[in-house]
């Protein structure tokens, strides 16, 4: 009877992505620290939208024709742009409006390797409320991709996956198969009444506080303190409302 039910499944890195795609045309892609949070905060803020790009040769080159462009490489700021990628930067007011240009060490990755999808949305623990009640109302086949460490598992990730997998399975309107989604349902199960210490010993928590972004951690580990869900429009990140009003006129 479950196999009637859209399935709602979790893959762990970019590089299992082939493996799990067939089947899946609705794709959220986190990257819990930082760029998934990043991008729910920016477009939260009224950011207009954010180009993901895959290199920083890329983002270069719109920063010369004059776009305003945001590098992160191993947590830091690239030599030469204005911004990186931590969220609190992306709720400056004076971004409103704008169109930001945006290449980070796994998180557009992942984002560019599901572009070719029908929807693209980006999730993070910020908007996982939200999130989760309008996927529930999709009914469709989702599947979740986590950025993890340059191809590699991530705690923060599977704990966000295992959180957005547990509230959609609660309609009873989806079904999981897959042992990653099992397994990401109950890390977050385990992790949920205190996701900040559970994560103390994560690497990537370890690498951001060698670099003192103690405060965009504790940013990207708060649930639900946003509800703007981007979505991929023609290779731009824009505000959900902007795709469905175009829908429905
Ligand atoms: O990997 C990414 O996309 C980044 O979010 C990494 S960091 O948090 O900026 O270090």
């Amino acid at each position: 009877m479950h196999s009637e039910l859209p399935k709602i499944e979790a893959c762990f890195s970019p590089s299992e992505f082939h493996q799990y795609e067939k089947g899946f045309e609705l794709i959220v892609v986190i990257d819990v620290l930082r760029a998934t949070s990043a991008i729910c905060a920016a477009i939260e803020n009224g950011v207009k939208g954010i180009i993901p790009v895959d290199s920083v040769e890329d983002a270069r080159a719109y920063l010369k024709k004059g776009y305003l462009a945001a590098a992160e490489r191993e947590g830091q700021i690239v030599e030469g742009f204005p911004m990186g990628n931590s969220p609190i930067s992306f709720l400056n007011p004076k971004l409103q409006g704008e169109t930001i240009v945006l290449t980070t060490t796994n998180g557009t990755k992942a984002i560019k390797i599901a572009e070719n999808k029908e929807t693209v949305v980006i999730g993070s623990l910020n908007n996982l409320q939200s999130l989760t009640e309008w996927l529930i109302r999709q009914e469709r086949n989702t599947l979740i991709l986590a950025s993890g460490w340059k191809d590699k598992f991530n705690l923060e990730d599977t704990i966000c996956a295992g959180a957005i997998i547990d509230g959609v399975l609660e309609s009873r309107k989806f079904a999981s198969k897959e042992d990653s989604s099992v397994a990401a349902k109950f890390i977050y199960r385990s992790a949920k009444e205190n996701i900040f210490s559970y994560l103390k010993a994560s690497s990537h928590r370890r690498r951001l506080r060698k670099l003192n972004l103690n405060a965009d951690v504790n940013f990207c580990l708060t649930p639900n303190n946003l509800t703007a869900i981007p979505i991929l429009k023609d290779g731009i990140l824009v505000p959900l409302q902007e795709v469905e009003n175009t829908v429905e006129t």
